[in-house]
């Protein structure tokens, strides 16, 4: 029988060095969000620049719940942190951000539209809900193939009422496939509120429904997103099949840079900013003895200068050849 949790507790860090670890993550995405948010301001970044702030504990605690030599990540927009985990360098990720030559979307998006299957990471599909079935679809591959990949892959609360997220939930449940749906709440689509969107109690209710495993989470507390999401790959691994996860956040900013988010009421931005996933984290490791202030403070500003030299490096470098533009552009003749 699917089950169905709710949860709001974390549990005691497994170790400091994950702690640690997942402190780094959370730092460096933290950092990256800050700078491309000062690049954008400068007229310098390229695209829409969607800030991670309050996402930062959702994709770092997933991605750390993985293998990153067997399993895949499959992000959308607010994940930066599970690309940090997966290996990527801070200097591609700024060429790419930046649009300069040597990006992986050759100059033409300034996002995150690219894979790089070296590092497993494929996405994300910018067509909300298409990348649920190509995730799907490659963990089928992988059964065929008698490997034991597991796929992460996330959707926000709007994204969430595409019909291809459905199609994909309910093929993943049928064929028990080894997948992980982090649907990210973070309460708007855009301008769109949470009871604009769906009429369920919890969108993890859903997974009931398609036979699979469910939950909704804090998703400000990196501890219970990676207890969580071990417990689900664990499952996954032993051939038990999806799990659906809701974790529950905010959106600290506008939908991107470009949207002043006038239309979110300031008093829930001030409720949710007690929450902040990485200052709560911080304040963790330092009460639990893991980190000192001063090692913290001393973390916080390496990131900070390594992301400073990183861009300094990527706006060094040229443009991309104009004629990139149109590389794996098909047009009838
Ligand atoms: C099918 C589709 N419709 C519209 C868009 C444009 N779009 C990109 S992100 C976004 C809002 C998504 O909201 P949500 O899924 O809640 O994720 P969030 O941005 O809040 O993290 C929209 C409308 C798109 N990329 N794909
Ligand atoms: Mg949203």
């Amino acid at each position: 029988m699917p089950k169905k949790s709710t949860s709001t507790r974390a549990s005691a860090p497994k170790n400091a060095e994950l702690a640690r670890q997942m402190l780094t993550y959370m730092i460096m995405a933290r950092e990256f969000d800050a700078a491309m948010l000062r690049l954008y301001r400068q007229g310098k970044a390229f695209g829409g620049v969607y800030s991670q702030l309050g996402n930062e504990a959702v994709s770092v605690g997933s991605a750390m719940a993985l293998d990153n030599k067997i399993d895949v990540l499959f992000p959308m927009h607010r994940n930066i942190g599970g690309h940090f985990v997966f290996g990527q360098d801070i200097d591609q990720l700024m060429v790419n951000h930046l649009a300069r030559e040597g990006s992986q979307m050759r100059g033409t998006d300034g996002t995150g539209h690219y894979a790089d299957p070296q590092r497993r990471i494929y996405g994300n599909v910018s067509h909300l809900g298409a990348m649920i079935p190509v995730a799907a679809g490659f963990v089928m591959a992988g059964l065929m193939r008698g490997e034991k990949t597991v796929a992460m892959t996330y959707i926000g609360d709007g994204g969430a009422q595409v019909g291809e997220v459905h199609e994909a939930l309910n093929f993943a449940a049928v064929r028990k496939l080894p997948l992980i749906v982090i649907i990210e709440n973070n309460q708007y689509a855009y301008s769109t509120p949470n009871h604009l969107e769906f009429a369920c109690e919890r969108l993890s209710d859903r997974a009931q429904g398609y036979g699979m495993f469910g939950t909704t989470i804090d998703g400000t507390d990196v501890e219970l997103v990676y207890q969580t999401c071990r417990e689900a790959v664990q499952r996954a691994r032993n051939g038990e099949g999806p799990s659906l996860i809701e974790t529950v956040t905010m959106r600290m900013r506008g939908h991107a840079e470009h949207d002043d988010f006038a239309y979110v009421p300031k008093d829930i931005l001030e409720r949710w900013s007690t929450k902040d996933p990485v200052e709560t984290y911080i304040s963790r490791v330092i009460q639990q003895g893991i980190m000192t202030e001063s090692e913290v403070t001393s973390l916080r500003e390496s990131t900070l200068s390594t992301m400073i030299a990183a861009i300094d490096r990527a706006l060094e470098r040229p443009w991309p050849a104009a004629e990139e533009g149109f590389r794996n552009v098909f047009i009838e003749s």
